[in-house]
């Protein structure tokens, strides 16, 4: 497997990917069947698994139920160096460069290598930025770190390809889980112009129009866990067909 290359042939193919956020702080083992079965019949085309708030070795013995369950990649999104697991099939490895936090910069990776060098996980290095979206969000707690505010679009550009020039694979625009609003359409396209690296975004994103317009603006991979948490019906609903589909056949 190489997940990166994967997600570079889909993105030369113009294929958008959408990832299911799994937080095993909600998901508990016994409603993982209920969970996949839905997930099978959806668009998804990875796994992501993380949280802010996660007991030890409970990403662990997640990840080993979704692999009986799934085929999906599954990538795990850490809050922390305690949810690595080596039954996943890679990790994004982040930093918060969003942040001034030297702990979420490199601290927590550096704590991370020990662990990583017993694992055959795949390591994709990835530029995690917050943004602002109106509401304190978890990460936000958890990191004791500011998010850039949405306003100023320069700054978050700017942050954005400092990490692709730092040698970063992906740039992760995030909301925060449950925001209120997602990352707009003038941020995630101006970041877009700028990189050459696949852009993945998320955060309170709740609608299939929401999905298809950060699409639309560019994105590459868009992560969604709220919405499948709280509303079933969502599964079905993003297998429709995309709002914006005509423009992006001409773009083709
Ligand atoms: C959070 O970007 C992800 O890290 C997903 O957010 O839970 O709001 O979909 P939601």
């Amino acid at each position: 497997k190489n997940l990166y290359q994967d997600i570079l042939t889909a993105i030369s193919l113009k294929e958008k990917l959408l990832a299911v956020l799994i937080d095993p702080d909600k998901l508990k083992l016994e409603a993982v069947s209920t969970f996949m079965i839905k997930l099978k019949a959806s668009s998804a085309t990875h796994i992501f698994v993380g949280g802010s708030t996660v007991e030890e070795n409970e990403t662990d013995l997640l990840i080993q139920e979704l692999k009986r369950w799934t085929k999906l990649p599954i990538l795990i999104f850490p809050g922390d160096v305690s949810q690595l697991s080596s039954h996943a099939d890679g990790l994004l490895f982040l930093s918060l460069v969003s942040g001034r936090n030297p702990d979420y910069l490199i601290g927590k990776q550096v704590e991370a290598v020990s662990v990583l060098r017993t694992m055959q996980l795949e390591i994709i290095p990835t530029g995690y930025l917050l943004i602002e979206n109106g509401k304190k969000t978890a990460v936000e707690r958890v990191t004791k770190t500011h998010p850039l505010n949405r306003q100023n679009i320069q700054t978050i550009v700017d942050t954005a390809k400092a990490a692709e020039l730092l040698g970063m694979k992906c740039i992760y625009l995030e909301a925060g889980s449950g925001a209120i609003d997602p990352i707009n359409s003038e941020i995630i396209q101006s970041v877009k112009r700028e990189l050459q690296i696949p852009l993945i975004v998320g955060g309170g994103i709740k609608s299939k129009n929401q999905l298809d317009a950060a699409y639309h603006s560019g994105a590459d991979l868009v992560v969604i866990g709220t919405a499948f948490e709280e509303n079933d019906l969502f599964f079905e609903e993003i297998n429709k067909p995309m709002m914006f589909e005509h423009v992006t056949k001409e773009e083709k």
